[in-house]
């Protein structure tokens, strides 16, 4: 049997720094390891705003040599991670191509910098972040599965801070009771956002209390280095106990809002995604099952696990709620 939820925890997220510290043995430590020193980890913000800085006036990054050791770090079920190669090659973002394999390449070169987040709505400090000051907040390193509606995962070392820290920051009022989301539009850059089929910009939601959860993380980088414009840069939501869609790309606006907010996959498919979107391995897709899943890099399938195998730290927050009405 996989590991049932009480094995996971209390070792998974808040833990997950000490825990990717822990393994590294001092003499492991040499260039060829993509993962994190112990100093490079303190150092992540500071990385990730020189990297930001030379992707503003200089050329785009090289990628990992092939010779590059497969990181043998696992994730709280025993996993290894996905290859940097994998994540960055294999995206979904509408907004470039609706074929995985050729968002990369339509991505290259989008301007992800200067960037501002705006933060408003039912807040008692509205606020406009620019990149530089989501990189002031502590980044940590969180390995987590991204399990997408489609039924295919990946297991990815993203680099970011909780949400709920940011949100602390403009003091949501009393009204507030759900998050909601907005991607940048910029059709010119975008040639996915000339499509007028679908409804842009790209909206996501959270209920205020999923928004507050300690998993619930901002991305601002994966395998210690800046995002890639593929994976979401320079700013992204990571929920990893719901389908990837949730997880919404290049964050310009984020909103507290006292109504649940009509997400772009809810506008276009009521049938098919609810608000919720919970991993749940019982609730089929109208022309899928989502009992199994294809990890990306293996052959065969492996089952899929309520709530993506977080059911531990996060089923309470649906405590006497229909989990098949509400999917
Ligand atoms: N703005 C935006 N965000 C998005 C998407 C998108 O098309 N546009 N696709 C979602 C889907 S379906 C998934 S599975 C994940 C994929 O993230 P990754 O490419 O970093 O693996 O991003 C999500 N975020
Ligand atoms: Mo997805």
């Amino acid at each position: 049997m996989i590991l049932s939820g009480s094995d996971t925890w209390p070792r998974v997220a808040p833990l997950a720094k000490e825990r990717a510290l822990a393994q590294i043995h001092p003499s492991e430590i040499t260039p060829e390891h993509l993962y994190l020193s112990r100093r490079q980890l303190m150092g992540v913000a500071g990385a990730l705003g020189a990297s930001l800085l030379l992707g503003a006036c200089g050329p785009q990054a090289a990628s990992p040599a092939p010779e590059v050791a497969a990181d043998p770090r696992r994730d709280d079920l025993g996993d290894p991670l996905n290859s940097f190669e994998q994540i960055t090659s294999y995206n979904n973002y509408y907004e470039f191509s609706t074929d995985k394999q050729r968002v990369a390449r339509l991505a290259q070169g989008f301007q992800t910098s200067p960037w501002e987040v705006a933060v408003g709505g039912l807040v008692r400090s509205p606020r406009v972040f620019g990149l530089e000051d989501l990189l002031r907040f502590d980044q940590e390193e969180r390995i987590y599965r991204l399990r997408c509606v489609e039924a295919w995962s990946m297991v990815i070392p993203w680099i970011g801070f909780p949400l709920r820290r940011l949100l602390a920051e403009v003091e949501p009022l009393a009204a507030a009771r759900y998050v909601r989301f907005e991607t940048v539009l910029r059709p010119a850059a975008m040639p996915g956002q000339r499509d007028r089929f679908y409804p842009w910009p790209y909206v996501e939601g959270l209920r205020l209390d999923e928004a507050q959860h300690e998993l619930t993380l901002l991305a601002t980088g994966l395998y210690g280095k800046a995002l890639t414009p593929q994976n979401g840069a320079p700013l992204r939501l990571v929920v990893p106990w719901k389908y990837g869609f949730k997880s919404i790309k290049a964050i310009v606006r984020i909103d507290l809002v006292e109504q649940m907010p009509t997400s772009l996959w809810m506008a276009m498919a009521p049938n098919e995604y609810g608000f919720y979107a919970n991993v749940n391995p019982e609730v089929a897709h109208p022309r899928w099952s989502q009992a199994t899943e294809r990890r990306i890099g293996e052959v065969g399938r492996r089952p899929t696990l309520p709530f993506n195998g977080y059911a531990e730290q996060v089923a309470g927050l649906y405590t006497g709620m229909d989990l098949r009405a509400n999917y």
